[in-house]
């Protein structure tokens, strides 16, 4: 019943609440992903007003054809060593988070996310970018570091939060951070690298630096308040910054429309704020490289901002405590329109004359042994859960230059009841 006056002859009000296009045993139907032809959008130059390329809001710049050729004026040209170095890359992250998925499941660790499918997103948009320029990931980028050639064991020690994890277990698995390969710790926090990166990109300005910022979330997390500040930030300023949302079609349980997706596209949230905007078939590996490189030229040359969505599906869970056949189709996957971003660069460089099968599934296995390696040598160092690997006093540290008295006190106590609760 109505609280308020009912007025008779008017309809009551209602809302909408969005649906997703399947649940789990239902028939999946993509027909309503319209997917343009590879190579139908223009490429305006990187120094074009946001007014004048609305377009590339709401169409998808896609590079490869249904044939795995590349073409139109997106194609980037890369040299085969390149295209090479990136489907090494992104097989390196799917090889990686396979056997950390099974660690988990072994209980060596408490926590893993794959990016399976969505590899190209961060491998691709890593490519595009200086070594130097500062990332601020979400949870699903480790292609960036990959990219950025981390030591696997380091990742790996982080993961296990061992004697080896240079973050001393303080940060969930997964949440890296790499200063010396400008790659900023990751927060669970969603969407809270938005600004962050918007500011590093300021102050880098500020500075009179050459390094710009790029940042990424997925497309639930730009319902947050920090991706509009950072929005808000990022055109005012004309900071140097790309701004990537990873729209993979889930956050957890929830599908996009519950971020808005049903109403326009995540690339058109750029129009509002006067920002460049480009969406983009984000399972091609060869469109996401050009994307960036065309955000990366207009934010290194004072031009502005570029909000990029990367359309792309998450062919997995969410996470390691997650599983979708509890809200999902299973078909969903299979049938995503877009294709598998790996399987298509491998068929491209194939129909290049640069590749083929044979070296393909070497280079799986070899990767499948490195990665192995890798887990072996991290293991040394201890697996999450078995004994303390890192001094109890340390989760008191390095937040301060000087422990403040009250944090000095709750350290004293904390050692004193552990002590006496184990006394060995
Ligand atoms: C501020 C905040 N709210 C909620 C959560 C819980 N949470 C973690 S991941 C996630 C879904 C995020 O989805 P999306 O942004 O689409 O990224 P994806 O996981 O698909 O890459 C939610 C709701 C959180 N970590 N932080
Ligand atoms: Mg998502």
């Amino acid at each position: 019943m109505a609280d308020g006056p009912l007025r008779s002859n008017l309809p009551p009000l209602e809302l909408h609440v969005p649906e997703p296009r399947s649940r789990p045993g239902d028939p999946v139907d993509f027909s309503d992903v319209i997917v343009p032809a590879a190579g139908s959008m223009a490429r305006p130059d990187e120094a074009v007003s946001p007014h004048d390329m609305r377009d590339l809001s709401f169409g998808l710049v896609r590079v490869l054809d249904d044939d795995h050729k590349a073409v139109g004026a997106w194609d980037p040209r890369l040299p085969a060593e390149t295209l090479l170095k990136m489907l090494r890359t992104m097989a390196l992250t799917r090889a990686f988070d396979e056997r950390l998925y099974r660690a988990q499941r072994q209980g060596k660790t408490s926590f893993y996310m794959k990016c399976t499918g969505e590899e190209a997103t961060s491998v691709a948009a890593a490519a595009a970018m200086q070594g130097d320029d500062m990332v601020f990931p979400s949870y699903r980028q480790q292609g960036i570091l990959m990219w950025r050639g981390y030591a696997l064991t380091e990742m790996i020690n982080q993961i296990y939060s061992n004697r080896g994890d240079k973050l001393k277990g303080r940060q969930l698995p997964i949440m890296y951070s790499v200063p010396e390969l400008s790659f900023f710790t990751i927060s669970g926090n969603l969407a809270t690298q938005y600004p962050q990166a918007v500011g590093w990109a300021m102050a880098s300005a500020i500075k009179g630096d050459t390094r710009i910022a790029s940042c990424w979330c997925g497309e639930g997390s730009t319902a947050e308040g920090d991706f509009h500040s950072a929005m808000t930030f990022a055109s005012v300023y004309n900071a140097p910054t790309i701004l990537n949302v990873v729209n993979n079609q889930w956050a957890i349980s929830s599908f996009s429309g519950f971020a808005g997706a049903e109403r326009t596209t995540f690339a058109a949230r750029a129009i509002g704020y006067g920002i460049a905007g480009l969406r983009v078939d984000g399972n091609d590996a060869l469109a996401v490289y050009a994307a960036t490189q065309w955000a990366a030229e207009r934010a290194r040359s004072n031009k502005g901002p570029t909000l990029i969505e990367h359309f792309t599906y998450r062919a997995e869970g969410h996470s390691t405590s997650d599983d979708p056949s509890a809200y999902r189709s299973a078909q969903e996957s299979a049938e995503w329109p877009l294709g598998d971003p790996i399987h298509r660069l491998k068929q491209h460089v194939i129909g290049l004359g640069i590749w083929d099968d044979e070296r393909h599934a070497a280079m799986d296995l070899e990767l499948a042994e490195m990665v192995k390696a890798a887990t072996k040598q991290a293991e040394k160092n201890g697996v999450l859960g078995h004994g303390m690997h890192q001094p109890f006093e340390t989760m008191f540290e390095d937040v301060f230059e000087e422990l403040p008295w009250h944090l000095q006190e709750q350290m004293a106590q904390a050692l004193e009841e552990r002590a006496a609760k184990w006394p060995k």
